[in-house]
């Protein structure tokens, strides 16, 4: 599994707070647990104002680079925010994230193709309204987004896909849409990375938590393979562990044991 650290997002109120008063050793804060609990990525997401927006990514981009070498996963949907991000950047980042909108892939493409980054692709098309509904709508939109990235040269397994997570409160069926869309990503293209935000999944319901653990064993088992989540969440880890174990992918229980000794603790 890739784990991409979510933690510093300014939608959280005490990151927003940090943000905003420029306190640095907060944000260094999460930038070390993380890194610490085993972060291949840490994902950057202001999450302010349009205005500010840019330059309270490079703020933060800043403050994470001054005390970790963990490769920074750039979290806008703002694409002069990210460009001036990738100036900024001291190691390869991903990019969170292009969608199906023409005109964003017109401008990124060059760009990943460029800097050879790994980069998140929403299966949603900005362009157009609302998000999508259906496993149809989703693939359709992810195949324009393959076509886009092929022609370009960019190699499947930079891709990573977000079959995109809505809550299950307002649709019983959303946990199986992204089975079922996960299982033909990985039918149809089998070198593409699968990853997402767990959290929306339990969006207005109670003990969240609970929720977002269960489904990440469900979706790992329908051939998921990385996620946005809190990397210093134990028992996230630990389910994990199990997971793969129960899905034989753990030969002789022998990871699962070595990490039960040392207490499910991520070393890296
Ligand atoms: N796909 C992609 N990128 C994403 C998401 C996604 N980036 C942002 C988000 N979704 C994933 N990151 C977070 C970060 C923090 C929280 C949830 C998702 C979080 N939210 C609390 C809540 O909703 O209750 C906020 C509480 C607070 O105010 O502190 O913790 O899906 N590609």
């Amino acid at each position: 599994m890739l784990f991409v650290g979510e933690l510093i997002n300014g939608t959280r109120s005490l990151v927003k707070e940090a943000v905003l008063n420029r306190d640095a050793d907060y944000i260094k804060g999460l930038a070390k647990s993380q890194t610490e609990a085993g972060a291949d990525y840490l994902d950057v997401n202001a999450g302010t104002d349009p205005e500010r927006e840019t330059e309270d990514l490079l703020w933060l981009i800043d403050v994470v680079q001054s005390v970790v070498d963990t490769p920074i996963c750039i979290d806008s949907s703002t694409p002069s925010a990210i460009k001036e991000a990738l100036k900024a950047v001291k190691s390869t980042p991903m990019i969170n994230s292009i969608n199906g909108d023409p005109k964003k892939l017109e401008e990124f493409i060059p760009i990943i193709k460029e800097r050879d980054c790994p980069v998140i692709a929403l299966c949603l098309d900005e362009s157009k309204s609302g998000m999508p509904k259906s496993v149809d709508e989703r693939m359709e939109v992810l195949e324009r987004i393959m076509a886009a990235t092929r022609q370009a040269g960019i190699r499947d397994d930079k891709v990573y896909i977000d079959p995109l997570i809505l809550t299950v409160a307002t649709n019983q069926n959303a946990g199986n849409i992204i089975f079922d869309c996960i299982k033909l990503i990985r039918q149809e293209y089998p070198e593409t990375h699968i990853i997402g935000g767990l959290s929306n999944i339990s969006f207005g319901l109670p003990k969240r938590s609970l929720i977002n653990k269960t489904f990440l064993a469900l979706a790992v088992a329908a051939g998921m393979d990385s996620a946005i989540v809190n990397p210093c969440d134990r028992e996230l880890l630990e389910i994990l562990y199990a997971t793969e174990l129960l899905l034989g992918r753990d030969k002789f229980c022998r990871k699962y044991t070595t990490a039960a000794k040392e207490g499910f603790v991520n070393k890296k």
